[in-house]
């Protein structure tokens, strides 16, 4: 047995008006990875993505902070993450074997801002999944980066905001909270 914690803090706390925050526990055990993510005082009652981010490569992500925030908008979105955290890879929604990532299967917060995200992924159909899209079947979690995202649309998000799924609004992608992921002993 393999876990992984990652310790999860705020982004963009000052212009969402709370602090995101919580752990996302990956413990790797025979061909099932088995997933428990715990967030307090994120935007209440609405839909939170989330994935672990980084690099195909193998380089080391790190959770970004508002020193990203290259265009001096106030936000760190999520092109500006993609430096120091790479590339969106695993989402944590009811299928993340399938890596789909643009749907409306994550979990929702509820009017506390708190939610709990558990499940038992099959590893093998994930690796597959994984190296079809990054060339290896190593997950490399000890590399990555957990990502929560979404504010609601009360929120105002100036132009310079861009987002990177498809055409989803930045409403949905722009980050609130991350963690980098650590092995445990
Ligand atoms: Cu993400």
């Amino acid at each position: 047995m393999t876990k992984y914690i990652a310790h999860i803090n705020p982004l963009n706390a000052e212009k969402i008006g709370c602090q995101p925050h919580g752990t996302a526990e990956f413990t790797e055990n025979g061909d099932q990875l088995h997933i428990k993510v715990e967030m307090f005082d994120t935007p209440k009652n609405i839909e939170h993505w989330e994935h672990f981010h980084g690099f195909p490569d193998g380089k080391v992500a790190q959770a970004a902070t508002m020193a990203q925030d290259v265009n001096h908008d106030g936000f760190v979105d999520l092109p500006e993450t993609e430096p120091v955290s790479g590339t969106t890879m695993v989402p944590l929604d009811a299928d993340p074997a399938k890596m789909n990532i643009p749907n409306n299967t994550y979990p929702v917060a509820d009017s506390n801002g708190y939610y709990e995200y558990e499940i038992d992924v099959p590893l093998t159909e994930l690796q597959e999944n994984f190296k079809k899209a990054f060339g290896s079947t190593d997950l490399q979690l000890d590399k990555r980066v957990v990502y929560v995202h979404g504010v609601p649309e009360s929120i105002k998000l100036p132009d310079t905001v861009k987002g990177c799924v498809m055409d989803y609004d930045t409403h949905t992608t722009l980050p609130i909270a991350a963690g980098k992921i650590e092995k445990e002993d």
